[in-house]
């Protein structure tokens, strides 16, 4: 079977959720890397494929183009461990996944970007502050659910803890104090612990 080609970019989290998922899954696949930080993703070939001129995009056949990472997670984890066939664990998936990008991921992922990829802390002083208050918001939610819950759903691992990972693991990245949340930091660690594991900068 051809790779799937993967757009992709080395350090993202919404890019890591698909490289995490579909070595996972044992599904060969080719990164194409697009250097968000060099406008790649608006370029006019890139904006033909994804005309939200952002990674990840998953060619999941040939000339047939999907984004939005949590869009591509599920399309893959169908009929796997991954996904619960159960309507009520599925919705509750997909509850984790929208908290995800609704509650957790404009607050946590963009403070790494600014400050670890970027390098420009001091640029962004007060936009911070904003993204802080809510960032611990979403953190302290994940923390009040992981005290009496191993993973997300179902007590298993799930895209859902796949998608929360991606830029929980490194929110110190971003600036933000993991050691306030033991039950966070418990889970990280079972979540590493996960057959097939790969941290966010192993080039593949
Ligand atoms: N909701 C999208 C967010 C994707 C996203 O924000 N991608 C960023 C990198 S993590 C990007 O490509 N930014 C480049 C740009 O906006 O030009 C997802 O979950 O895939």
């Amino acid at each position: 079977m051809e790779p799937l080609h993967l757009y992709d970019f080395l350090p993202s989290g919404n890019g890591y959720k698909i490289r995490l998922l579909l070595t996972q899954l044992g599904i060969p696949f080719e990164r194409v890397e697009v250097n968000i930080t060099k406008g790649e993703t608006r370029s006019l070939e890139f904006l033909t494929i994804n005309p939200n001129g952002k990674i990840p995009v998953l060619e999941v056949e040939p000339g047939k183009y999907l984004s939005e990472s949590n869009a591509i997670m599920l399309y893959l984890s169908e009929g796997t461990e991954f996904l619960p066939y159960d309507r009520f664990l599925r919705a509750q998936v997909l509850q984790w996944l929208f908290f995800e990008q609704n509650s957790h991921e404009p607050f946590i992922a963009t403070p790494r970007y600014w400050i670890s990829i970027l390098g420009k802390a001091e640029e962004y002083k007060d936009a911070l502050e904003q993204k802080y208050e809510a960032g611990y918001a979403a953190l302290g939610l994940m923390e009040e659910h992981l005290k009496s819950h191993t993973f997300f759903v179902a007590e298993r691992y799930t895209i859902a803890d796949i998608s929360l990972f991606a830029y929980t693991h490194v929110a110190n990245e971003g600036g933000f104090d993991l050691s306030r949340f033991p039950h966070i930091k418990a889970w990280i660690e079972r979540v590493k612990a996960e057959s097939g594991y790969i941290s966010i900068t192993q080039e593949l």
